[in-house]
C-alpha cells in the first residue's frame, strides 16, 4: 500500500459555480487526508509549468486561458494510493465519457470545463505538489479517525 501525496486543483469553473465544496467533499469522503490547501489565482508562468506536457497541442491556449481565469483551490491530499484513488473519484478527462458517480461524470459537461485536476502519476505528483506548496505548508498530522480508515 503506497503512501502517496497528490496535487488536486478545484478549477476556476467549480469555484465560480459554487461547487468547490462538493468537489472537496467527494475527495475528503475517501478518507484521504488534506495535507495542504489554499485559494490562489494561477499566473501564466505557473500555468506553463503545470501544463508543460501539453505545450503545442491545439487546446493548450484555451487551457491556459481557462486555468488562469479565476481562483482555484489547490489541495495536497495524502494517504494510501492517493494518486489513483483521486483519479478514480475525478473520472476520465472528458466529462461526456466519465462514469456516473465521478466528479466529472456528475458535475461537468465539457472537456474544457472539467472542474478538477489531479496528478496522473508519482513523478507528476511530486513535481506538481512542489509547484503549489512549500514544505512548511504541508502539515503532517494524525486524525482520530485514521485507525478507522486504514488497518
Ligand atoms: P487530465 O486533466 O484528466 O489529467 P490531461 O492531462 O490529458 O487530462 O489534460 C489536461 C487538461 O487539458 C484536461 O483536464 C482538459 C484539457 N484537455 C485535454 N485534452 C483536451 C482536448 N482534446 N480538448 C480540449 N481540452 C483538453
Ligand atoms: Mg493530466
Amino acid at each position: 500500500m503506497a503512501h502517496e501525496k497528490t496535487l488536486i486543483l478545484v478549477k476556476p469553473d467549480a469555484v465560480q459555480r459554487g461547487i468547490a465544496g462538493q468537489v472537496i467533499d467527494r475527495l475528503e469522503r475517501t478518507g484521504l487526508r488534506i495535507a495542504g490547501m489554499k485559494l490562489l489565482q494561477i499566473s501564466e508562468e505557473l500555468a506553463a509549468e503545470h501544463y508543460g506536457e501539453h505545450v503545442g497541442k491545439p487546446f493548450y491556449p484555451g487551457l491556459v486561458e481557462f486555468i488562469t481565469s479565476g481562483p482555484v483551490v489547490a489541495i495536497c491530499l495524502a494517504g494510501p494510493n492517493a494518486i489513483s484513488i483521486s483519479r478514480k473519484v475525478m473520472g476520465t478527462t472528458n466529462p461526456a465519457a466519465a462514469a456516473a458517480g465521478t466528479v466529472r461524470g456528475d458535475l461537468a459537461l465539457d472537456i474544457g470545463r472539467n472542474v478538477i485536476h489531479g496528478s496522473a502519476n508519482e513523478a507528476d505528483a511530486a513535481r506538481e505538489v512542489g509547484l503549489y506548496f512549500n514544505d512548511d505548508e504541508l502539515l503532517d498530522y494524525t486524525r482520530a479517525i485514521d485507525g478507522w480508515v486504514v488497518e
